[in-house]
C-alpha cells in the first residue's frame, strides 16, 4: 500500500505521528464507511489542503486584506467564490467559514439579534445541534422552537410547521437536517416564512453534493441565506460556506470576518476551490445519482429483511433505521458493526426515548462507498451484511463471515490515493 502522505518529512520528523496517520490510513482502507456525513476526498483536494497556503495570513476579503503579500491568495479565494457561485447559482458566496457550525453562527449573527425566536427541526427528529439545541450556542443565544416529523409517516408535517410558525412568530425559520432521509420542500418553507414575516435559512450541509448533482431541489431560489459544508456529499475538505441573496452580502461577510472568525484558512479555501471544480464535472452528476440509487438499494434490502426504516425509504444519501423491533440499541449496533469492519453511527430516531449516547437507531449513508465505486450488487451485499450483524450482534461467527466479505470489497475498491 502506498503512503497516505506525499512527502517523507513527517516520517523522519515525527515518526510517532506518522505511524498514527498510517494507522488511520489502514483503518479507512479496510473499513466500509457508511457514516452519512463522511466521504473520501480526491488526491487533488488532499494536496491543496496539505499545501504551503497554510502559512499565509489573509484577514479580510480579496482586494481588502489587512496583510501584504495577498495577491495570490486573493486569486485563490476569488476562484473558490466564482466556482461556488456557478455551481449553486447564488448571488453571493462566502467561503471562509471554518466549519458548518461556524457558518451557521455567522448566518445567525448577520440575520437576527440574540434573544430572537428561531424555528428549526428538532435534533432528535433529524435536525442539527446548531439549529437551536439547548446544549449549543444556538439554543443559548436564541429562543428555539422546534418542529418534527409525523409519528406515522416519519416525514416533515408541513402543516404543523405552518401552525407552529403562526403561533411562535419566529424571526428566522431554519430548514435542513442531518438525519432526514427525504426531499425537503423549500418552496413550502419559503411560503410559511413569508406568511409570518420570518427570514428563511436553509442548511444544506448534508445534501450540498446532491443539489449540485441535480438529485435534490435547490433552496437557492427560496432562501434568504443558505449554509453548508464541503466535506460531506460535496466531497471536499472539512469546511463551511454561506450562499446568500445580494441584499445580505455585506452583513454575511462582516458576520464571518471580523464578526466571528479571524484569518481564513487559505489551504482549506484552496481545497474547497478544487472540490467545486470537481463538482462541476459531468461525472459528479453521475456520482450524485449513484449515491441516491445506492441508498435506495440499502433501504430496499432493510425493508425486505424486516427492518424498520424511518419514513419507509429514502430520497437522498441516508437511511435511518429504528432498531426497536430488533431488541438492540444504536450503540450496540454501532459497536457490533465496527467489529465487523463497518462504520455507521448510532442515531436518535423520531420520538426516541433513549439518550443520544445510546440511541434507538442507526444512520447508514452511501456517499463514501459510492466514491469507492461499490457496484449495486456489492451495496446489496453490504446491506445484507448489516442485517446479519444486527440480528446476531454478539455472534463471532457472523462477525467473522461479514468481516471477510468487507475486506474483500475494500480490497477491490481502494480509497482515493491508493488506486
Ligand atoms: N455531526 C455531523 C453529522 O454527522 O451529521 C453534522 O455536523
Amino acid at each position: 500500500m502506498k503512503s497516505a502522505l506525499t512527502r517523507d518529512a513527517l516520517r523522519s520528523t515525527d515518526p510517532e505521528l506518522f505511524d498514527l496517520v498510517e494507522r488511520e490510513h489502514r483503518r479507512q482502507a479496510s473499513t466500509i464507511d457508511l457514516i452519512a456525513s463522511e466521504n473520501h476526498v480526491s488526491r487533488a483536494v488532499r494536496e491543496a489542503l496539505g499545501s504551503l497556503l497554510t502559512d499565509k495570513y489573509a484577514e479580510g476579503y480579496p482586494g481588502r486584506r489587512y496583510y501584504s503579500g495577498c495577491d495570490v491568495v486573493d486569486e485563490i479565494e476569488s476562484l473558490a467564490i466564482s466556482r461556488a457561485k456557478t455551481l449553486f447559482g447564488a448571488d453571493h458566496v462566502n467561503v471562509q467559514p471554518h466549519s458548518g457550525s461556524q457558518a451557521n453562527f455567522a448566518a445567525y449573527l448577520a440575520l437576527i439579534p440574540s434573544g430572537a425566536t428561531i424555528l428549526a427541526m428538532d435534533l432528535s427528529h433529524g435536525g442539527h445541534l446548531t439549529h437551536g439545541a439547548a446544549v449549543s450556542f444556538s439554543g443559548k443565544l436564541f429562543r428555539a422552537a422546534t418542529y418534527g416529523v409525523d409519528r406515522k409517516t416519519g416525514v416533515i408535517d408541513y402543516e404543523h410547521v405552518r401552525s407552529l410558525a403562526s403561533h411562535q412568530r419566529p424571526s428566522l425559520i431554519i430548514a435542513g437536517a442531518s438525519s432526514y432521509p427525504r426531499i425537503i420542500d423549500f418552496s413550502i418553507f419559503s411560503e410559511i416564512a413569508r406568511d409570518v414575516g420570518a427570514l428563511l435559512m436553509v442548511d444544506i450541509a448534508h445534501i450540498g453534493g446532491l443539489i449540485v448533482g441535480g438529485v435534490h431541489p435547490s433552496p437557492v431560489p427560496y432562501a434568504d441565506v443558505v449554509t453548508g459544508t464541503t466535506q460531506k456529499t460535496l466531497r471536499g475538505p472539512r469546511g463551511g460556506f454561506i450562499l446568500s441573496r445580494e441584499a445580505y452580502a455585506a452583513k454575511i461577510d462582516s458576520a464571518v470576518f471580523p464578526g466571528s472568525q479571524g484569518g481564513p484558512l487559505m489551504h482549506s479555501i484552496a481545497a474547497k476551490a478544487v472540490s467545486f471544480l470537481e463538482a462541476q464535472q459531468p461525472s459528479f452528476k453521475e456520482y450524485a445519482r449513484a449515491i441516491v440509487a445506492n441508498a435506495r438499494i440499502v433501504a430496499e434490502v432493510f425493508l425486505d429483511e424486516g427492518l424498520r426504516v424511518v419514513s419507509g425509504g429514502t430520497d437522498n444519501h441516508l437511511v435511518l433505521v429504528d432498531l426497536a423491533n430488533l431488541g438492540i440499541t444504536g450503540r450496540e449496533a454501532q459497536d457490533a458493526l465496527e467489529r465487523a469492519g463497518i462504520a455507521a453511527n448510532r442515531n436518535k430516531v423520531p420520538y426516541d426515548t433513549r439518550s443520544a449516547m445510546i440511541a434507538g437507531g442507526l444512520r447508514v449513508g452511501t456517499p463514501a462507498i459510492t466514491t469507492r465505486g461499490f457496484s449495486a450488487d456489492e451495496v446489496r451485499l453490504v446491506a445484507r451484511c448489516i442485517c446479519e450483524v444486527l440480528r446476531e450482534p454478539t455472534s463471532e461467527l457472523a462477525r467473522d463471515r461479514v468481516h471477510r466479505a468487507v475486506l474483500e470489497m475494500c480490497e477491490r475498491h481502494p480509497i482515493p490515493g491508493d488506486d
